[in-house]
Formats: C-alpha cells, structure tokens, sequence
C-alpha cells in the first residue's frame, strides 16, 4: 500500500508519516503542495507503482486541497484513488465541499493512530469493492458485445447474418418508403457449389465461401449498404435509395471481382473458375407490396440466371 501525504507544514507531513507507519503502512511519500502532489500522481503512472490513497491537507499553498481534490478525481487514471482529507478546519462547510469534490473521508487533525487506521482500511476497503465492480461491469460489458456479435453475424464469413438481414430489411423498407425511393434486393448463389464441396472438401468450401463473401463486400461502398450470407452458400445484398440498374452495376461488380479472385472450380460446367448467378429486384415500397415480395422477386430472377446457363445477374 503506497500513500500519498500532501500537507505544507513538514512537521505535520512527517507526523502523519509516522501514525501512518505505527499503523501498519509503512510506504508513504510526502509531498507539501498541489504541484508535488500531481508529480508524485504522474510518476507512479509511469513507473506503474500506483498510489493507492492520497491524504490530503486542505490549507495549501496556491491551489487548496479541496480544488486539488476535485482534480485529481476528474481524471481518468485517479478516479478511483481514495482522497482523505485532513485539516484543522471544522467547519461544516468544508466538509460538504471536500465530499462534494470527490474525498472519501474527513479528519480532523490531529488524527489518532487508531483513527486513522480505521479510516484508512474503510477507504482501501471501498476501493477494493469498486475496483472489483468496475471489472464485473467490464467483464459483462465484454459478454453483451459478444453476443450481441453471435446474434448478428455469421460465424464463418463475419458478413450480417439472416436474423441481421430480416432486421435491416424491414428498416431499410419503412425507411425507403418514406423517403419515397426505391431500394434493391441482390440474391447471389454460387454455382455448382455442392459439386466443389464434394471434389475439395468442406474445408475447402468454407474458404471458397469466404472468398465470394469478400468479392460480394468489395463491390459495395456506401455506408447504407448490406452484405449478409443468407444461407448455405447464398447471398444477399441489400441497396437503400438505388434502383435496378444500380444494383446490377453492383452485380456486374460482383462478377468481375470473383473472376479476378480466380478461385478454381475443377467440376464447374461454366467455367474452370467459381462464379455466382445473380437475381437482382428493385421498388419503391409502398402499402401493396412487402419486403417478401421484393425478396421473391429478386429469387425468381436468381432462378432464371440459373435456368439460363449460371454465372449472370437477371433482373
Ligand atoms: P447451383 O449451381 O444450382 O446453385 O448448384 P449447387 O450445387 O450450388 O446447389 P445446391 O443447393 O445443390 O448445393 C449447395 C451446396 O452448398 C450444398 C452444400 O454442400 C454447400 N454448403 C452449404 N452451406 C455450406 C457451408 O457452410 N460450408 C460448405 N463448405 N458448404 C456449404
Ligand atoms: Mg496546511
Ligand atoms: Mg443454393
Ligand atoms: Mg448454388
């Protein structure tokens, strides 16, 4: 346990020290005004020797022990460090101001080796408490981002997942709609893609699904702009405030940046390579439709990319 003492008057600074060592806290550093103090604070930030309680005199040179007090709280690293304060004064306005900045205990000087004892193991005690909350806090904090993570993306390409999808595309509806501007659908499936599994493998086919997963996200750039694996190996992109031919230049995109990846297809009766067929939807939304009839829309005009001969976008 490392304490700071900061008071102007040595004698009183050493007393404490000594009160301080009967009392069973044998490392304490001396300090006589507001300057010294937030030296003695920086240094055992940068020598990672924390200081565990400060006591503090109210009457100091320049800055007073209240206002040092009210600092020392206000900052990051410090918030958490017990300030008690110790003075000759008794009137109850300082004691209102010293907790109001922030101290944990008042004493009035001089103080007895008992009480100070007491009031020391009281204040550490606190400190132990909340330094334990903070990380409980911290710990839970960490659990609800990681399942708030597992409940909005896919496992394997990090892409939204469906549930994020359903969400998005019921927002991005009411949203388009009230704008009054179309919004697209873009449903990608990977060809042949059961016959690429069976040849390579399923490990084999996971990286081949994030390999389209990332050509199917670095063909999108706005900020509105959604990615998510639908399922298996399908895709579907959704486009807020953009029209048919603005989602089948995406999908154009989409096509050339898989045949730039060249991942190869050894069973594929389109190419040597992977490639995807392409169904792309777009409307206003309006009362008379729903988000599912976009949706079907966009699955018939994949089905006819596939019935077409694969590895193209219909609309
Ligand atoms: P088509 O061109 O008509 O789309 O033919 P296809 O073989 O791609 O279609 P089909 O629906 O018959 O096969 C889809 C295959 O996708 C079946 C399964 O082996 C594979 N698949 C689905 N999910 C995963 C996955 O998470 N990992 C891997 N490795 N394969 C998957
Ligand atoms: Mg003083
Ligand atoms: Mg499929
Ligand atoms: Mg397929």
């Amino acid at each position: 346990m490392r304490i700071l003492i900061v008071d102007d008057c040595r004698a009183t600074a050493l007393h404490i020290s000594e009160v301080l060592n009967q009392a069973g806290f044998p490392d304490s550093i001396a300090v006589h005004d507001f300057e010294q103090a937030m030296q003695a604070l920086n240094d055992s930030r940068k020598t990672e020797i924390p200081i565990d309680l400060i006591i503090m005199d109210i009457s100091l040179p320049g800055t007073d022990g209240i206002a040092a007090t009210l600092t020392i709280k206000s900052q990051y690293e410090f918030e958490d460090t017990p300030v008690i304060i110790v003075t000759a004064h008794d009137d109850e306005a300082y004691l209102d101001r010293a907790f109001a900045a922030g101290a944990s205990d008042y004493i009035i000087k001089p103080p007895s080796k008992i009480e100070l004892r007491a009031r020391i193991r009281s204040a550490l005690q606190l400190k132990r408490e909340m330094a334990k909350r903070r990380q409980r806090e911290q710990e839970l904090q960490t659990l609800a981002y990681k399942l708030e993570k597992m409940t909005n993306l896919d496992g394997l390409t990090g892409l939204a997942n469906r549930r994020c999808f359903d969400d998005t595309l019921v927002k991005e509806w009411v949203r388009n709609g009230r704008q009054d501007v179309p919004m697209a659908l873009i449903m990608i499936d990977i060809d042949h893609f059961k016959s690429y599994n069976d040849t390579l493998g399923h490990v084999d086919g996971d990286t081949c699904l994030c390999a389209v997963a990332a050509a199917i996200k670095n063909a999108v750039h706005r900020p509105g702009d959604m990615v998510a694996r639908y399922g298996g190996e399908e895709f579907v992109v959704i486009l807020p405030d953009t029209d048919c031919r603005g989602a089948s230049a995406v999908a154009e995109t989409i096509h050339a940046n898989l045949a730039q990846s060249g991942i190869r297809h050894p069973q594929s009766s389109v190419s040597c390579a992977v490639t995807v067929s392409i169904g792309v939807a777009s409307c206003v939304p309006a009362c008379e439709t729903t988000p599912e009839n976009l949706l079907h829309a966009a699955d018939r005009a994949l089905y006819q990319a596939k019935q077409q001969g694969r590895n193209r976008t219909k609309s």
